[in-house]
């Protein structure tokens, strides 16, 4: 972007949100932090927390100003639930971009109980809605870039390249040989509640940029791997969140962890499931891609599957296993989600408009080990297996231990909420 921008970041206090502010900000635009800091509290909640010692949100933005000599502002404010709050603040600052990560995005804590399956649809989409209801109500002119996920369409392939959000479809009418071709949302097959919140998402941008042709970009990103980007080196106080825990560590950067403090590399059933990733450096840089490149008003919403690779789960922790010496465990898989799947992704949009990926390579996959080798003894083991299965059967298969940990859960989740 070459002229200075207003960005709001929902959510810039998270483990995306953080360095995309960051970027944004080095690069000279006037960026606001908007955060309830529940990510925060989610950590209290489980008895968990990053694996690096992240600093509180002051100390981080005055560490910002006094290494970049640039401001980010704050907000403390929750989307899902302070309205008026959002509204006012879209009024005073008037930014020209929004970048929307404020959800809950772990699987396996909207999975824990009822309260968690409750939390995570309330806050999601209600934070979703109330940004694009406050946008109307503000008669300003945002661009809104909103976080989704790959995990919207399911892991399957059907025969053919995922597409960007949008399938062909030629529909039969009563007329023999007259039939009619359109383009619809890819049918959405979400394996949490939390990734269904994200179809629900969907289904309220559509309806935005249709009714009030509001101008909206949908990411639909991969797994994150990697931890740190060139601003959150800059200085230790400046360091990213590192989640390793049974709900929140996602697979690549769990498995370094594991390899890093010797704990065998918990695999998921057969670890025949194949996801997408991408490196948490290219996605800030999609993020400012997706800025240059709004759509239109009036346009539909544009979808970009922000995802560089695809792996087997398996594969990933052999691999590790090769580079570190770890063990690999193979574990009952705490999900419902398909034994084996392949999954062809199509992401030309971001390579067309400049990415260059920064694909699995050993050094970087050592550089994340290495980052968890230097925090290892805030590590707590005892977090590390993933205990929140997905259906009752399950539950009822577990021990008595476990199913006073989810009833605990649920008690804790009614806090939060307060
Ligand atoms: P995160 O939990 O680290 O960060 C989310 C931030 O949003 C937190 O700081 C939290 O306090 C804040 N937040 C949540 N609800 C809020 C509310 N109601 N009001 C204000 N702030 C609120 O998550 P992340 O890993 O940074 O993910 C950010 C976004 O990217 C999510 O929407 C997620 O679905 C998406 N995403 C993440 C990944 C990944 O691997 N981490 C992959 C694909 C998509
Ligand atoms: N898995 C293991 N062992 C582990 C952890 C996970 O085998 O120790 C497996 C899981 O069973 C699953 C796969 O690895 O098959 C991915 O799990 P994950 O926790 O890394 O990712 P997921 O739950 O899909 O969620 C993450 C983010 C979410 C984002 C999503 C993108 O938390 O916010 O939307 O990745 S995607 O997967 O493309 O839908």
């Amino acid at each position: 972007m070459g002229d200075i921008v207003k960005i709001a970041i929902l959510g810039g206090d998270g483990f995306c949100g953080w360095p995309a502010a960051l970027h944004l900000s080095d690069q000279g635009h006037d960026v606001v932090i908007l955060d309830n800091l529940s990510r925060r509290r989610i950590d209290e909640e489980l008895g968990t927390s990053s694996l690096t010692p992240i600093r509180g949100i002051e100390e981080r933005l005055s560490a910002w100003r006094e290494v970049s000599g640039k401001e980010i502002g704050f907000e403390h404010l929750d989307i899902a639930r302070d309205y008026e709050g959002l509204l006012s603040f879209l009024q005073r600052f008037q930014p020209e971009a929004v970048v929307h990560f404020a959800e809950q995005r772990a699987a396996p804590y909207s999975m824990k109980s009822a309260g968690h399956k409750r939390y995570t649809v309330e806050n999601n989409t209600s934070a979703t809605h109330n940004l694009l209801a406050a946008i109307v109500e503000s008669e300003l002119d945002i661009h809104v870039v909103h976080l989704g996920t790959m995990g919207v369409y399911g892991y399957g392939t059907a025969g053919m390249k995922i597409p960007e959000g949008y399938l062909n479809v030629e529909v039969p009418t009563e007329d023999e040989g007259d039939n009619i071709s359109q383009q619809i949302l890819y049918p959405s097959n979400p394996g949490s509640i939390y990734h269904m919140t994200k179809v629900l998402d969907q289904h309220l941008f559509a309806f935005y940029a249709k009714n009030d042709s509001l101008r909206i970009t949908d990411l639909h990103q991969g797994i994150i791997w990697g931890t740190h980007t060139p601003q959150t080196e800059r200085d230790e106080r400046l360091i990213n969140r590192f989640d390793y825990d049974g709900d929140y560590g996602t697979v690549l950067n769990r498995f370094l962890m594991q390899a890093a403090v010797g704990y065998p590399l918990t695999v998921h059933g057969t670890g025949g499931q194949t996801r997408a990733f991408i490196h948490l450096r290219d996605m800030v840089r999609c993020v400012e891609i997706a800025l240059e490149n709004p759509p239109a008003a009036g346009e539909r919403v544009k979808i970009f599957n922000q995802m560089t690779e695809t792996h087997r789960v398996r594969d990933l922790a052999n691999l590790i296993a090769e580079i570190s010496g770890a063990s690999v465990e193979m574990v009952p898989n705490p999900r419902k989600e398909s034994a084996e799947n392949d999954l062809h992704v199509v992401n030309e949009t971001f390579l067309k408009l400049g990415l260059k990926p920064t694909t699995l390579s050993e050094g970087l996959l050592v550089e994340v080990e290495e980052t968890a080798r230097r925090y290892a003894e805030r590590a707590d083991l005892s977090k590390i297996p993933a205990r929140s299965l997905w259906t009752a059967e399950q539950i009822a298969g577990e021990p008595e231990s476990l199913a006073v940990e989810s009833l605990i859960a649920e008690q804790s989740v009614d806090a939060l909420q307060r």
